[in-house]
């Protein structure tokens, strides 16, 4: 029942038997036909071709290295695809790969990419979301909304659990739409040098209870009634407030601070914890549940104009152990988090989904919200009381507890975030010049760092490869020849406005022509992960092409980004990849761009706030000379 994606931890999750209090039979919890069938329909990854590959990396290494270095590179990327070479028998083996499995990155790319990270998965990997502020300034008030966002969130599940969820397109191809269904009932388990992922793959009797976390105490609770139905929200209400009571009662050390730790860390104080049986059951509980909710104490009250920004850091890390960073099971794939100010939002643990379907889900969510209330029939018996989920506490555990909540509040104070709501357009400009409007936030990144730094620097975007059956992402590098040509010349006196804007309209092609590409499975970053990987697989050493310090170079991303639309005007964020980067998560709306930029403070040489001013004066610097130039020549 319980899906295993870690291989080597199958006996450690299987021991994690669940309680049999835990589940109801429900018979709408099948595994879809539907589904299955458009997911057999869709086309497999693509392994791209070698020599494409290796021209494409060296293109790429060309705006980040010095032309010496690029001459050592280069020597090496033709000794690894030369015909005969060691990169051709990788290729076979990846071919061969992606002939017997339904993916040949996925799993890989769950594993490398997130379960192997042991860095915490609090602002490392997990992202958060803040909605827009809702109109509610009271601890009831924050009740009667989570209330709502729960019965919101089930209506999302209904649509999973009875197939009618749309399948998505992507310029009219259909997506591959695997990762919704990963997202309730799912959780990461900590290990100690790997993690690993629970998942209700839905057949037989399915989790019918969420998680409730208040004053940092859980609870379970049940949202569905004895005939399989959402309970509705006045019944929710009711538990919710019972939750509230019942948390008020005791003060609790707080458990969940655990999971925000480093994971080989957190993976030993974990074999201590579930060592107690009740332990083991309240675990077990909440990595069962179809999602957490966190309701948070109060936080400092701040300037109209930084609410943004600390809404960000509240449902990124929750502000520090004295706030509400130990009101969280940060494994929790789905995380909804509502604060007593009307400040809401979610932190997803990403290893089993993308943004996109999240966001998706709290799309639905925000216009369920702001439906009119219905008259509600309460029928029959109340649903059970919320359960606390008890934790026995040894002394070892609690000096885990201490240094975890150590280890928070140091990351929290180094997490420098600036949220902007960039006013002056959105879309609609790149869109009124025929420009790709996601290229030109990407164009004015690139110019806004050039400005900071005189130089370009490794750029990650985010692109979806959810064309293909199981597909996960890519890299659209966002630093290239042209747009190098391009930040050079644009502050350049000798330039004229018109090679200026032929470079910007260059450099924008360029980019949505790499994203293109990336789309269809014809990027280079996956695909060499995969060569590696292969190499490791089949014993054959690391190919020197890997131990290149320019491949190093490519991927030590300062700038992380990745552009994350959602139609209820959120704000997403994430922190930065490496510490001395900045991590960018935009939502650009018709006419306003949301921007989240994050930076680490112990690097003296990045500020979000710093970057944040330089792209806006980028972005409207570009319209200028647009607006200035382009009518007349286009
Ligand atoms: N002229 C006029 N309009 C244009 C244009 C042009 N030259 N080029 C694009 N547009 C329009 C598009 O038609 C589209 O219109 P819409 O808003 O009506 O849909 C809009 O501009 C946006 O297109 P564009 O800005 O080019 O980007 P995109 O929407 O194709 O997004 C990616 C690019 C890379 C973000 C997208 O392909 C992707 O992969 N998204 C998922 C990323 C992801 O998964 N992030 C999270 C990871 S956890
Ligand atoms: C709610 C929005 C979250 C966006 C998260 C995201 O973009 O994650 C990227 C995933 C990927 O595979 O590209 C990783 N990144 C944060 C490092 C860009």
């Amino acid at each position: 029942m319980w899906g295993i994606c870690s291989r080597t931890l199958v006996g450690m999750a299987k021991s994690a038997a669940r309680p049999p209090h835990l589940v109801r039979p429900v018979a709408a919890h099948r595994l879809p036909g539907r589904y299955l069938s458009h997911q057999g329909s869709l086309p497999s990854l693509p392994v791209p071709p070698l020599q494409q590959t290796c021209q494409r990396y060296l293109e790429a290494l060309e705006p980040i290295m010095e032309p010496e270095e690029l001459e050592r590179s280069r020597g090496l990327v033709e000794g690894f695809g030369r015909r005969g070479g060691v990169g051709e028998r990788l290729q076979r083996g990846l071919e061969e790969r992606a002939r017997s499995t339904d993916n040949w990155l996925s799993d890989w790319w769950v594993q490398v990419a997130y379960l192997d990270y042991r860095l915490p998965v609090v602002v490392h990997s997990s992202p958060g979301l803040v909605l827009p502020r809702m109109d509610f300034s009271d601890v009831e008030g924050q009740m009667r909304f989570a209330a709502k966002l729960i019965t919101g969130v089930l209506d999302f599940k209904t649509m999973i659990d009875n197939e009618s969820l749309p399948v998505e397109q992507q310029g009219g191809a259909p997506l591959c739409m695997h990762q919704y269904y990963q997202l309730f009932s799912s959780c990461r388990l900590p290990g100690l040098h790997q993690d690993s992922l629970l998942h209700h793959r839905g057949r037989g009797p399915a989790p019918t209870h969420i998680t409730v976390v208040m004053n940092s105490q859980f609870f379970q609770v049940e949202v569905y009634g004895p005939d399989g139905a959402p309970l509705t929200e006045d019944q929710i209400l009711v538990q919710l407030r019972g939750v509230r009571g019942a948390s008020e009662e005791e003060e609790v050390e707080p458990v969940g601070i655990l999971t925000s730790q480093h994971r080989d860390r957190w993976g030993g104080a974990y074999l201590e914890l579930t060592r107690d049986e009740t332990n083991r059951e309240s675990v077990s509980a909440i990595q069962s549940s179809i999602f957490t909710v966190c309701l948070d104490g109060p936080t400092p009250a701040v300037a109209a104009e930084r609410y943004r920004s600390a809404a960000a850091v509240q449902m990124l890390h929750g502000g520090g152990s004295r706030l509400n960073s130990g009101n969280r099971w940060f494994d929790k794939t789905l995380q909804f988090i509502v604060g007593v100010d009307g400040t809401c939002g979610a932190n997803y643990e990403h290893a089993p989904a993308e943004g996109p379907p999240i966001v998706a889900l709290i799309d639905h969510v925000v216009e369920y919200t702001r439906k009119p209330d219905t008259v509600q029939s309460v029928t029959g018996t109340a649903p059970p009381a919320p359960r606390r989920l008890h934790f026995n506490l040894t002394p070892e555990i609690r000096r885990s507890i201490a240094e975890a909540k150590e280890h928070l509040d140091a990351l929290a104070r180094d997490l420098d975030v600036e949220v902007v709501v960039f006013p002056h357009f959105g879309k609609n400009v790149p869109k009124r010049f025929r420009m790709s409007p996601d290229a030109f936030v990407q164009m004015s990144l690139q110019l806004a760092y050039y400005r900071m730094y005189g130089r370009c620097c490794s750029t990650y975007e985010s692109a979806s490869l959810r064309r293909f059956r199981l597909g996960r992402t890519d890299t659209v590098r966002s630093s290239s020849r042209a747009s190098l040509s391009f930040v050079r010349a644009f502050d350049d006196p000798r330039k004229q406005d018109t090679e200026k804007l032929d470079l910007m309209d260059k450099a924008v092609k360029a980019h949505r022509s790499y994203t293109d590409m990336a789309v269809s499975g014809q990027a280079i970053d996956r695909h060499l992960l995969g060569l590696k990987l292969q190499a490791l697989e089949e014993k054959l050493g690391v190919p020197e092409l890997f131990t290149d310090p320019a491949f190093s170079r490519a991927l030590h991303y300062q700038l992380s980004t990745s552009q994350v639309p959602s139609k209820a005007d959120c704000v997403m964020c994430f922190g930065p990849v490496v510490p001395d980067g900045y991590g960018v998560c935009y939502n650009p709306m018709e006419t306003h761009i949301n921007l989240a930029l994050s930076a680490f403070n112990a690097c003296p040489d990045t500020q979000a706030g710093r970057l944040a001013r330089a792209v806006e004066t980028a972005l409207l610097d570009m319209r200028t000379l647009l607006e200035t130039t382009a009518r007349a020549k286009l």
